[in-house]
């Protein structure tokens, strides 16, 4: 009896001449891989983590990058499914690669990411991310759908490989929260006008940095990538560039998250900046601090070269001449972060998701100093909360499902790590007023108010346990 052995392949590869956005040269070929379908749901957060062929051909990565797609091929806007970032993790033909830079954990090497910034990876002529057919790919990707009913998406991943010798560089993923699967921190929103959040990396090997990238979340100013051993001086800024304000971005409702910026600058030189075995770089994240931006990040994607062959490299030696940077290829780009707010959401009996400020429910009072708030079944245990000024709230996260609670609006910017499996989160609240929550994962469903009272709390003991 014969056997029919149907596969249904989940990824198809391509062969087509260069992208443009891969400034390669043209006689190269870009491979394209196509994956999914994935569907989201409606206001879903998707989160997967997916094997990806590297392309069948030996040679070097000289541009990549990586688009939403349907099913005829049409490229989807940000505005119905988002890409809200993916990074690519190369384990080698082993799998055993590991980042260098995270020694207590096996986080494998990451060559490639994006997000809602779309930046393709780019290097100088010359230069190239060494690829082996038999390297074991993954990503990690996370889209966001900001419409009711059904999505159905593919990503499609563009490689274009340069068959013949070219210098390798080795990928450096510098991020102010390092290794990290949720690398995020909050902007208060209040006191001085900048925020700033900076780390040092020793870097383990000499070398030259060729190309840097970054990644930077809605209320952004710029990353900078600086050397202390030559006077703290910059190397290299990333900065954002936000999409003018009548992008159909900005008039998504209700707006779930704060727009990422839509493009973020490209540096690339091929003589580069050398730095010795040992020595520290900084990346510092600047971000607007009059409101608050909750879950922000600020990574640096550096690129390194071995040292120059031939002349050794000269220590703090000048800027390179032949720096190039890439800028935002979508016409009136504002580099300011735009002043928006958002709301709550609330899903009505329609299926569709609308803005709100108001809380759901009557107030439960709070007497006591302390309090807690139970996350559970998609839903806050208190969704009208009242407290007084100083008073914490502990929330606790018993489900196996990830959540996590995250201002929208309020006096001061914070979010949870994400939490599951009785993890827990606790927060004094010293400032009064009306704190509009969510669950960043779950915007359009899991919503909280807490209101803080000018007065302190009432009964000191109220709320610890009676003898
Ligand atoms: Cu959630």
């Amino acid at each position: 009896m014969a056997l029919l052995l149907v596969l249904a392949p989940t990824a198809h590869a391509q062969i087509t001449p260069p992208v443009p956005e891969h400034r390669a040269d043209p006689t190269l070929t870009t491979h394209v891989q196509r994956s999914g379908p994935y569907n989201l749901g409606p206001y879903a957060t998707l989160f997967e983590s997916v094997k990806v062929a590297p392309p069948d051909v030996p040679g070097a990565i000289v541009g990549m990058d990586v688009r939403l797609v349907d099913k005829d091929g049409t490229v989807l806007p940000q505005y119905t499914a988002m890409l809200h970032h993916i990074v690519y993790t190369n384990g080698g033909p082993d799998d055993q690669r590991r980042d260098p830079m995270c020694p207590l954990k096996r986080t494998r090497e990451r060559f490639y990411g994006t997000s809602e910034e779309l930046r393709p990876l780019t290097l100088p002529p010359g230069y190239g991310y060494p690829s082996n057919p038999a390297d074991k790919w993954r990503s990690s990707l996370m889209v966001m759908h900001h419409r009711s009913g059904t999505q159905e998406f593919y990503v499609e991943t563009r490689v274009t490989i340069d068959p013949r010798p070219v210098i390798p560089v080795k990928p450096y993923w510098l991020s102010v929260i390092p290794c990290s699967p949720d690398p995020q921190w909050s902007v208060p929103g209040r006191g001085s006008k900048e925020h700033r959040r900076a780390r040092t990396f020793d870097m383990p090997e000499a070398g030259r940095i060729v190309a840097v990238g970054g990644h930077l979340h809605g209320g952004a100013n710029e990353l900078i990538l600086s050397q202390p051993g030559c006077k703290y001086r910059t190397l290299v800024t990333n900065k954002p560039f936000y999409a003018p304000s009548d992008d159909k971005l900005y008039a998504v409702r209700p707006l779930l998250h704060e727009p990422d910026p839509k493009a973020i600058s490209w540096w690339q030189s091929p003589t580069g900046y050398a730095f010795q075995k040992g020595e520290t770089l900084k990346v510092t994240a600047s971000y607007d601090n009059t409101r608050p931006h909750t879950r922000v990040m600020g990574i640096s994607h550096v690129y390194v070269a071995p040292p120059a062959p031939g002349a050794p490299d000269v220590k703090c030696a000048p800027a390179p001449p032949d720096a190039q940077e890439l800028g935002a290829e979508f016409p009136r780009a504002r580099t300011a972060p735009p002043k928006l707010r958002l709301t709550l959401s609330r899903v009505g009996g329609d299926g569709r998701a609308r803005p709100t400020t108001q809380a759901d429910g009557s107030a439960r009072e709070i007497e006591g100093p302390t309090t807690s708030v139970t996350v559970r079944d998609f839903r806050f245990s208190a969704p009208n909360l009242v407290v007084g000024r100083g008073a914490i709230v502990r929330w606790r996260f018993p489900d196996d499902e990830r959540h996590d609670v995250t201002l929208a609006d309020g006096p001061v910017g914070f979010g949870s790590p994400w939490s599951q499996d009785g993890d827990q989160y606790g927060r004094r609240f010293t400032e009064p007023g009306r704190y509009l929550l969510m669950c960043s994962l779950h915007s359009a469903f899991m919503n909280q108010v807490v209101t803080v009272r000018s007065s302190p709390p009432r009964r000191p003991d109220a709320d610890r346990p009676r003898r």
